[in-house]
């Protein structure tokens, strides 16, 4: 066995949730290493680097709040590109010395608490063992890929490529390219790519209910503007989603057809998740209401497509699923692209999958349609996959993957009973998906360094939920999570639906930020209510 190496904080990952993470830890004056499984920081944007990767939180949001990074760094765009996240994490790094303590290419496979001495033993992939009083698990909610066991997959003689494992440099120029799936990253891949290759066939199960993006380049007036930078970091915590914007407390069922109509248009120009988050608050929850935003959609999106047979693939009549209860993916030129002469849309319902081929993919009606490159876009073990696949064993020496077997279970959505010292940070039962990531992140990280202090100040030197604090929490997320449409998905990632096997569930917390952190703050000003505290 290597020597151990011994440091207060252990942290998994290096994305915006581990740096942030990071760079708290040291000012508490307590030692710390953050083990990355890639070869640089970044996160989500270290590993989805292909075509077309982009946030969808528009400036300034998506990045630090720290004054110290904002002040002197300028993006370009209204929703950067991952390439220019991964040029601003350089950037982070520059200026704060991020990489002097993360430990690069070094994959955890299995940490181990031990009650005797409080404290986790981390082993990695090649034998490297680490100890830290605290276990921060910065793994995001899409760090395991996610591919369905297609039959005759490993026959295909061309390339293959999972978006998430998109190869550097890689040149799909004039290639003949096949597209599973049309989630977020689907349709990123698909508008991007279009245009540039030979031909492109898309094969969409369920019809993407996009919304506009409206992206744009920045002004050198806006680059350099943020006098209400401040302003809009400390709003963020006070909305639902995390974004400057709140969700209309109104109802759409009591607004008049000719109110309602100019509402909806003025969300729809506004871009990004207006229309979604910021319209009306029974969207989500009133089946009526639902139909009334699915409708204005279709009409939308058919306006862009001249054929009625695409119309019906794209946007049909029937809804496949309430509008919204899927995350909507900001699209930019989505819909044209279907009029392109070297672009085929297959859908996989009325034909479906029925093997991979050598040159490509067969479905169930005998056509075999024949391609150089198949991307897969199949999305991920959403939400639990990043912590599950790390053999975490806690005081009872239960494997994490086996306790949440059946559902996972949680209190405030960032530690677990049985489990000391552990935190997590934007994944199971906290608001994640529902927010925008950094405005969850640095919430989470704050409160978990705040406990950190105050365990420190007091002597304390373990941490854990109890039984009941952890089954009240978990049932409100189920509680809220049944109080929406979201059941209506047959597939949704937020409910574990994507993933064979997975117990459905809501799995993440949809109260929004200000609950979800008055819970925190409760528990904390209570001397951490819910937790036992050693
Ligand atoms: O994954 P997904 P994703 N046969 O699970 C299809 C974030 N994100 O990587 O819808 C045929 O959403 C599946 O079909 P269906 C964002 O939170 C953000 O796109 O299940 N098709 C679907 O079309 C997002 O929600 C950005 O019927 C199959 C696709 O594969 C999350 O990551 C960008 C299939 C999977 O879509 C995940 O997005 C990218 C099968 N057997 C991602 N199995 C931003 O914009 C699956 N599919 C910031």
């Amino acid at each position: 066995m290597s020597e151990i190496q011994e440091y207060d904080v252990l942290v998994i990952g290096a994305g915006f949730s581990g740096v942030h993470q990071l760079l708290n830890i040291r000012k508490l004056g307590l030692t710390v290493k953050v083990l990355e499984a890639g070869e640089g920081l970044a996160g989500t944007w270290l590993w989805n680097r292909y075509p077309g990767a982009r946030v969808d939180t528009p400036l300034p949001l998506y990045q630090f709040s720290d004054p110290e990074l904002w002040r002197d760094w300028t993006f370009t765009e209204k929703y950067p590109d991952g390439r220019e996240l991964k040029a601003y994490f350089e950037y982070v790094d520059k200026k704060l010395d991020v990489k002097r303590d993360v430990l690069f290419n070094s994959r955890v496979v299995a940490a181990r608490w031990s009650d005797s001495i409080d404290r986790w033993t981390l082993t990695t992939e090649d034998g490297q063992v680490f100890r830290g009083q605290f276990l921060s698990l910065c793994t995001g909610i899409g760090s395991k890929y996610h591919i369905p066991k297609f039959k005759g997959l490993d026959s295909f003689q061309g390339e293959m490529h999972h978006t998430a494992r998109w190869p550097k440099d890689y040149d799909y120029k004039g290639k003949r390219v096949g597209i599973i799936g049309t989630g977020a990253t689907g349709v990123q891949v698909i508008q991007e790519i279009a245009p540039l290759v030979a031909h492109l066939t898309v094969f969409q199960r369920t019809p993407n209910l996009t919304l506009p993006m409206r992206q744009r380049t920045l002004t050198p007036e806006e680059k350099v503007k943020k006098d209400l930078y401040a302003v809009s970091f400390g709003r963020r915590y006070q909305t639902f989603t995390g974004l400057n914007f709140d969700i209309n407390p109104k109802l759409m069922l009591d607004a008049t057809p000719e109110e309602r109509a100019l509402a909806f248009e003025e969300h729809w120009e506004k871009g990004g998740f207006h229309f979604w988050m910021g319209s009306y608050a029974d969207l989500l929850l009133n089946p009526k209401a639902n139909d009334e935003a699915y409708a204005f959609w279709r009409k939308k999106v058919r306006e862009r497509i001249p054929d009625a047979e695409l119309q019906e693939k794209l946007a049909p009549m029937k809804a496949p699923h309430p509008f919204g209860v899927k995350r909507p993916s900001l699209e930019q030129r989505y819909y044209e692209v279907y009029s392109q002469p070297n672009v085929t849309l297959v859908d996989v319902n009325k034909a479906a999958i029925e093997q991979i081929t050598p040159k490509g993919v067969k479905t169930s009606d005998g056509v075999e349609y024949e391609f150089d490159v198949l991307i897969l876009a199949t999305g991920f073990d959403m939400v639990t996959g990043g912590i599950t696949s790390i053999d975490i064993r806690g005081q009872d020496g239960v494997p994490i993957k086996e306790k949440w077997a059946d559902g996972v279970r949680s209190y405030l959505g960032l530690a677990s009973a049985t489990y000391p010292n552990m935190f997590w940070i934007y994944g199971p039962q906290s608001p994640s998906s529902f927010t925008n990531g950094p405005s969850c992140i640095e919430l989470t990280s704050e409160w978990i360094i705040d406990c950190m202090k105050f365990m420190k100040e007091k002597n304390i030197s373990s941490i854990v939920p109890t039984e009941e604090a952890q089954h009240s929490y978990s049932e409100l997320v189920d509680q809220l999570g049944a109080a929406g449409l979201w059941s209506g998905a047959k597939t949704s990632w937020y409910l574990g639906r994507n993933i064979e096997g997975k117990k459905p569930q809501m799995l993440q917390f949809s109260g929004g930020i200000p609950a979800w952190s008055k819970l925190c703050d409760d528990s904390a000003a209570k001397g951490y209510e819910g937790f036992h505290l050693k």
